[in-house]
């Protein structure tokens, strides 16, 4: 009998406990519904094989003011769903972050997703994401192909350097500051190639 009151007293003492850490919790889970806003980007949309792609954003609080030292994580999949980069960082004084890291020479061309998460204590955790593509050297617009289209593109921005009416920065395959011989070069070895 004593036995049993001991039991049955351990069982009322937890179930207070049990309500104060769910009063405990319930207290923080006000302060995390104020959520963050996560914004990310890339510096391009189309990325050749070996070219370094460079990931950046913001983190702000529900008043719009930028977060400090909000702990970031990024992961980036390829188009066989495979996580070819992770990482967690911190965004600086002025709340906004950076990342990069270099595509292999054997990048798989398609549709790649960025995927990045942020946590700061007092909100719950925010969520953003993005896309950029891999394409085959040569195929600048992004169609799978290098073929007649990818030449006309070149070819409308010949000549040109940064800062002229005609110059365009997909054009540049080989990012020297010019579209010259040396850009249709390359649509030229990869003519003809699809997929
Ligand atoms: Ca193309
Ligand atoms: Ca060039």
């Amino acid at each position: 009998m004593v036995r049993k009151q001991r039991v049955f007293f351990v069982l009322i003492v937890s179930f207070f406990l049990l309500a104060a850490s769910c009063e405990y919790l319930g207290s923080h889970a006000e302060l995390a519904q104020n959520d963050l806003t996560l914004t990310i980007n890339t510096n391009k949309q189309f990325y050749y094989p070996t070219e370094l792609v460079r990931i950046f954003g913001w983190v702000k609080d529900p008043t719009n003011n930028t977060v400090a030292e909000a702990n970031v994580g990024i992961q980036v999949v390829d188009p066989n769903n495979n996580t070819i980069f992770l990482d967690i960082i911190y965004s600086d004084s002025n709340g906004g972050y950076n990342d990069s890291f270099r595509l292999h020479s054997a990048s798989l061309i398609g549709a790649y997703n960025i995927y990045a998460s942020v946590y700061s204590a007092g909100y719950t955790i925010a969520l953003a994401n993005c896309t950029f593509s891999v394409v085959r050297p040569g195929d600048i617009n992004g169609d799978g192909q290098v073929d007649i289209f990818d030449i006309v593109v070149v070819a409308s921005a010949f000549g040109s350097v940064p800062g002229d009416a005609k110059w365009n920065a997909v054009a540049d395959i080989n990012n020297d500051n010019i579209v010259d011989i040396f850009d249709i070069a390359i649509v030229a070895v990869h003519f003809g190639e699809t997929g």
